[in-house]
């Protein structure tokens, strides 16, 4: 069973720039007022905090050629991108504290600049209830969240697409997304056609979170290297997560929650991490956050009770 990463570093990007509705920009001060960093302290590892990075104010536009706030979100990005680069760089597990979700095109291209010059090979398990794979033709909204995995396969502006090592930055057949309830009719053949590992609700109701899971994390060892999550809040069920602006009925349960993540620390695969989307504006108290902070610290491994051996056949 691998161990917790020494030294984790902490990075916030308040904005929402990416969002149809305000208030993902508070989403890294109220991890941070849920105790993330005493969390990960409590379990031994030494912990960063590099602030908050200050990128340009939402704009509030309408969508311009099918993309809201596209230049903020560009900007923004390149801001991230840099970050999680950097702190990789310095040896840190690097945990991005969104911020929409459009944001994970920056930190995933950090994370790809890193993997490319380290010769590793790269797998995102991507935690969802959309799957974020729009463009300006299938979008709904014009909000540059639901497009970040589009982006990173190539499918987007320039001004996104370009912001990597490479283009596409990202294999999307190494993007393994689970959770997933909610696609747009045209979305739908993207995702098909471009060779993502789906595992939806549906799928999960069937085999249970232990199957899925065993399934997702085969795939990412399978691939080797570095894996990146990207968690977005509203994969959980809104009846325990409904600090999120755009919830979905019907996700995982507190207890399936824990289980996935406690499979993923178990796998020993995880290299950096998201958590992205947290919007206190539509949370009850502080409680979105204060679960996504459990639910990390299961991805860290705090257990109930001591194991001694693992059970997971994929671990490296
Ligand atoms: N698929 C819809 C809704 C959405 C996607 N991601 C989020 N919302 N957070 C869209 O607007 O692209
Ligand atoms: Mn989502
Ligand atoms: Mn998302």
């Amino acid at each position: 069973q691998k161990t917790a990463p020494e030294r984790v570093s902490l990075i916030g990007a308040p904005t929402d720039v990416g969002a149809g509705r305000r208030g993902s920009s508070m989403g890294p001060e109220a991890l941070r007022v849920a105790g993330l960093h005493k969390m990960l302290r409590g379990l031994g590892m030494e912990v960063v905090d590099r602030g908050d990075l200050i990128g340009p104010l939402n704009p509030e536009e309408k969508p311009v050629n099918g993309y809201r706030n596209l230049k903020e979100v560009a900007a923004w990005n390149g801001l991230v991108r840099d970050a999680m680069y950097e702190a990789l760089k310095d040896g840190d597990f690097p945990i991005l504290m969104g911020g929409d979700h459009c944001l994970a095109v920056g930190s995933i291209a950090g994370v790809a600049k890193h993997c490319h010059e380290a010769g590793k090979s790269l797998s995102v398990l991507w935690l969802d209830a959309h799957a974020d794979f729009n463009t300006p033709d299938t979008s709904p909204s014009g909000n540059i969240h639901g497009m970040p995995i589009a982006c990173l396969a190539g499918h987007g502006p320039k001004e996104l697409t370009g912001l990597g090592h490479a283009v596409p930055i990202l294999d999307p057949t190494n993007v393994i997304q689970v959770g997933i309830r909610s696609v747009d009719a045209a979305e739908k053949e993207l995702v098909a056609e471009n060779g993502l590992t789906v595992y939806d609700m549906r799928q999960i109701d069937e085999h249970g979170m232990r199957r899925v899971m065993d399934m997702a994390l085969a795939k990412a060892a399978e691939a080797g290297g570095h894996m990146h999550v990207s968690f977005d809040v509203d994969f959980l069920d809104p009846s325990i997560a409904p600090g999120v602006p755009t919830t979905v009925p019907g996700g995982p349960n507190y207890r399936e929650a824990q289980l996935c993540m406690e499979m993923i620390y178990d796998s020993g695969l995880t290299c950096s991490l998201d958590i992205m989307e947290l919007n206190p504006a539509f949370d009850r108290g502080n409680m979105t956050a204060e679960l996504a902070v459990e639910l990390v610290s299961s991805l860290f491994g705090e257990q109930t009770l001591a194991r001694t051996h693992s059970n997971r056949k994929y671990s490296l």
